[in-house]
């Protein structure tokens, strides 16, 4: 069943920034949907079976972190 969760990204500064956090995000098992918003650092992750850990070690490889 498909799922979306919130997180919230810290560091991001441009729209380059924006797109390697969706690009690694959106490689993830099961992702479906990614959307980034870059002034609040919101990421919503749409998908079915969603691996928080796995999230959160994909926004640390585009070199950000998730606040938690
Ligand atoms: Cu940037």
């Amino acid at each position: 069943m498909a799922e979306q969760r919130e997180y919230t990204v810290v560091g991001m500064t441009c729209g380059h920034c924006r797109a390697a956090v969706a690009e690694e995000v959106g490689a993830v098992a099961g992702v479906e949907a990614v959307e980034v918003d870059l002034s609040s650092g919101a990421l919503t992750v749409s998908g079915e079976g969603l691996d928080d850990d796995a999230v959160v070690a994909a926004v640390a490889e585009a070199g950000y972190e998730v606040r938690r």
